[in-house]
């Protein structure tokens, strides 16, 4: 099955900068990481991470055949009606990731446009969140 990974804005210096709050992985190497896990439960990963709004809407729009997502909006998640209406209108059940801990940061993290449409949310679990969606994405689509 085809499964879509999203990064938004910012999430390409993920590795190069802030360590201390985002760790110190690129976003290659969790793309290459969750890409064979995928690839060994015969599920194809496709990747995407823009820094603009409507690229990631028009991506979702392009791949809406897929079996699920797994999503950090990174700061679209406080501010995006349009994205949460591109995974309503395509109804691509999806993750929604954050690395680190929103609600233990400022309030305006605290709110996520996304989180009551996501088939669930993890929050704070570092560059770990990641693979935990993606363990989660598999044993739901063999449920
Ligand atoms: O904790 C997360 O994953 C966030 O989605 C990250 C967003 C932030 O706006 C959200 O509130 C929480 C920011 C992404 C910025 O990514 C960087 C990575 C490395 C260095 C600098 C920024």
């Amino acid at each position: 099955m085809k499964i879509l990974l999203l990064n938004g804005p910012n999430l390409n210096l993920l590795g190069n900068r802030e360590p201390d709050i985002y760790g110190s992985k690129t976003l290659k190497d969790i793309e290459g990481e969750l890409e064979s896990l995928f690839a060994s439960k015969s599920h194809t990963l496709h990747s995407f991470q823009s820094n603009h709004e409507g690229q990631l809407i028009d991506f979702l729009h392009d791949n809406r055949d897929a079996g699920y997502a797994i999503i950090n909006p990174g700061g679209l998640t406080h501010t995006s009606v349009s994205l949460r209406d591109a995974f309503s209108g395509t109804a691509v059940p999806f993750i929604e990731v954050h690395i680190s801990n929103i609600h233990a940061r400022e309030e305006f993290r605290h709110h996520s446009f996304l989180s009551s449409i996501a088939a669930g949310v993890i929050v704070g679990c570092g560059i770990q969140g990641y693979h935990l969606a993606a363990d989660l994405v598999i044993k739901r689509l063999e449920a």
